[in-house]
């Protein structure tokens, strides 16, 4: 049996910590499917197709990773691409709460929906979307935080937004 899961977010926009969930999770699985939020209360800095298309460079050479927009409920969007488990990144302790609660949240919606979490490297473990947000409109120095390949679309962007 193919084993799939599904790796989602916001990726607003994608990060190092991101991408090495996304590389572990490859390398565990058959395939991955990295969903990204469409509907989200959050005002997003950058497009969903801008979002789609950083992620889909960046992840270019892994074969069995797509990526795809989801609308709604996680749960109910996995019940409807046929998969049963999640994959979830895990930073410091203060994820772990939130991220539990969804967990269980998930389940309750879609009993047969398993959460799985991966860590980063402890170098990657303070990394978010958010701080690379303020950073690079501050015109700070963000090459440590997202990958090379998209690093000038994401500091142009930043750029222009402010
Ligand atoms: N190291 C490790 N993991 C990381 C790192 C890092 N440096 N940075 C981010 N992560 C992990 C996050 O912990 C998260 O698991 C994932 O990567 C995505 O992160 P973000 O910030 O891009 O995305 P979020 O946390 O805003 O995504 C939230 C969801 C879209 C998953 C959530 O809102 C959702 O499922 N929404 C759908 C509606 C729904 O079903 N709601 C009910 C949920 S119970």
């Amino acid at each position: 049996m193919k084993r799939t899961v599904i790796y989602p977010g916001s990726f607003d926009p994608v990060t190092l910590g991101h991408l090495q969930v996304i590389r572990r999770a490859a390398k565990m699985f058959d395939k991955v499917i990295v969903a990204v939020l469409i509907n989200s209360s959050k005002t997003p800095t950058f497009s969903v197709d801008e979002r789609m298309d950083l992620l889909r460079q960046v992840t270019a050479d892994l074969e069995n990773v797509e990526i795809a927009g989801f609308d709604g409920l996680l749960a109910e969007y996995a019940r409807e691409r046929g998969v049963n488990a999640i994959v979830k990144g895990l930073r410091a302790v203060s994820d772990f709460e939130y991220e539990f609660q969804m967990a269980i949240a998930n389940k309750k919606l879609n009993p047969d929906l398993e959460t799985i979490f991966i860590t980063a490297d402890s170098d990657l473990m303070y990394l978010s979307s958010s701080m690379v947000r303020e950073i690079g409109s501050m015109g700070g120095d963000i090459s440590n935080f997202v990958p090379e390949c998209v690093h000038d679309k994401i500091v142009g962007r930043l750029r222009d937004k402010k």
